[in-house]
């Protein structure tokens, strides 16, 4: 009885005699309703100028400023390239020069230039080119059909979601340049890193609708996961894509390793790795773990970064203080561009010439494309919460890149609108009969969700944990699996049943 009392004087004590301790904000609290300081000062400083990169520049002869650090053909010069640890001057950096003024500086150029070929009408840019790689009229019009297929594709299975058909997904919608663009930069040699929204890449090099639809729907047409991932986390070694993982960048490290192993892999010269990342996921430590990796190992690697505004609530203004993603590929020494990236003709071009950069110097490339989500995130979002919906239709009205390519193509006579209104009802009779047939489809056995599950060397027993939890099953299944009307539906959907989980005895438990 008497604690509740002494507790109640203490803090009746404390309002009395300390106010100010109680009015102070908790520490936990809800962040204060001031916008981040890098709102007011959004300015970069460049690399101090002039500079010996700057041509008309001349070193100081008496002060010595300007001089290389490393004149060509001094002792010096010979043990940094000799890598001679000795050397006072190997301190780790290329080309620097003496100065005796303090140049700070947080930019290595004011700021970095965003590369276009069309305006948002889909006019040529003025004195722009069309460079000859987008001169080929089948490749163009092919990068446009299946630009035009992913919204399709994405329609039908975001509504299916809403309907309960399917448990979840991810759509493309505003970033259809960017991603078919970048892959049809690409070779069928090419090994390819996603993060999630790149669906539309996979179809461009050749994956079937009806396996896309199978990985969705996890029926018995879907090989690369058996019906044991959530959708979108596709699995297609045959065009080259390497497994979705969800967990953000994970695919990064991977992708040194990958690129790598082509430098030291004689047969794979001339192959090429294009791994794509979010914005968002560049925050994370294995962006930097890879990005370091490939720029010390070398391995011809293009780093793909969607920059579409947003990691699901999180716009980038609270993502990033620096100029965007490009600017942290001269810190890993990459060659780097930025591009306009609802402009599928730049987004091509940038790809190609990063490619070719890639592969003659086996060495990583950043390219950074600026586009904007207009999708909400996944089927788990509703991007109305933290941005406005007028935002949104503006970046489809203004800025489309689907009106912006199909402009392009029918100024240049390439496109016509008979074939617009032909391809737009193959597309939907297309998607509409894969989304049909993988619905009709039987879901796996059941007993593969067992399998797998770690790897197993051959000869070796399937660890005993895993045997357990399926002799377990199977008992429940036995029991349950006729009577109980949830399962006795469910169990109707799997090949055989489950019929092969519960023969438990075939199976050593
Ligand atoms: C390691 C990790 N942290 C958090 C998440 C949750 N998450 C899933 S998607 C996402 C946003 C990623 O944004 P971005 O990389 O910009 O890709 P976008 O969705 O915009 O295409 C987050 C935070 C995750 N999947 N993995
Ligand atoms: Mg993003």
């Amino acid at each position: 009885m008497l604690r509740p009392i002494k507790i109640c004087i203490i803090s009746r004590h404390v309002k009395v005699r300390q106010p100010h301790i109680l009015s102070r904000p908790l520490i936990t609290g809800p962040p204060p309703n001031i916008p981040p300081k890098h709102y007011q000062t959004p300015t970069s400083t460049p690399l101090p100028h002039p500079t010996p990169l700057d041509p008309s520049f001349q070193p100081d002869p008496e002060t010595g400023d300007g001089k290389p650090l490393y004149v060509p053909g001094s002792p010096a010069e010979r043990h940094a390239s000799q890598g001679r640890r000795s050397s006072p001057l190997r301190r780790g950096m290329h080309e620097s020069w003496w100065a005796k003024e303090m140049g700070w500086f947080n930019a290595v150029a004011k700021t970095i230039p965003t590369f276009r070929i069309l305006d948002e009408e889909g006019n040529l840019v003025k004195d722009g080119m069309i460079p000859e790689v987008c001169q080929t009229h089948l490749q163009l019009s092919f990068t446009y059909k299946i630009m035009t297929l992913i919204p399709v594709v994405d329609n039908v299975l975001y509504q299916s979601q809403r309907q309960g058909r399917i448990s979840f997904y991810m759509q493309c919608a505003g970033e259809e340049a960017a991603i078919v663009g970048s892959a049809a930069a690409m070779r069928s040699g090419d090994e390819m890193f996603g993060q999630y929204r790149e669906s539309a890449a996979l179809l461009y090099r050749g994956f079937p609708l009806n396996s896309l639809m199978a990985q969705c729907f996890g029926n018995v047409e879907d090989l690369g996961s058996k019906g044991r991932m959530m959708p979108v986390h596709y699995s297609a070694p045959e065009v080259g894509l390497h497994t979705i993982t969800s967990p953000l960048a994970t695919q990064m490290p991977q992708a040194a390793g990958v690129a790598y192993a082509l430098k030291l892999d004689e047969n794979r010269q001339g192959d090429c790795v294009i791994c794509y990342f979010g914005d968002g996921a560049a925050s994370e430590g294995d962006f930097h773990a890879a990005l370091g990796m490939n720029s010390v190992l070398g391995g011809p690697c293009i780093w793909f970064c969607r920059n579409n505004g947003f990691a699901i609530s999180t716009p980038i203004i609270d993502q990033y203080a620096g100029d965007g993603i490009a600017s942290r590929g001269p810190a890993y020494g990459l060659d780097t561009l930025r591009v306009d990236g609802n402009d599928a003709l730049a987004v091509l071009t940038a790809v190609r010439e990063a490619r070719r950069r890639a592969v003659e110097g086996q060495k990583g490339v950043l390219v950074e494309a600026m586009t904007y989500r207009v999708g909400h995130h996944s089927t788990s979002d509703d991007s109305s919460k933290y941005r406005p919906v007028e935002e949104v239709q503006e970046w489809t009205v203004v800025d489309n890149p689907l009106q912006r390519f199909r402009a392009f193509l029918v100024n240049k006579e390439w496109w016509s609108e008979r074939e617009e209104n032909d391809l737009l009802k193959k597309n939907k009779a297309d998607v509409l009969k894969a989304f049909a047939r993988a619905e009709k489809l039987p879901k796996p056995k059941l007993g593969e969700m067992f399998n797998d599950v770690w790897a197993v060397a051959k000869g070796e027993e399937v660890p005993h944990v895993i045997i357990e939890q399926r002799a377990e099953l199977g008992r429940l299944l036995k029991k349950y699996g006729d009577v109980w009307e949830p399962w006795r539906r469910e169990r109707k959907r799997y090949v055989e049943e489950g019929e092969d989980v519960m023969d438990c005895a075939s199976r050593g438990s």
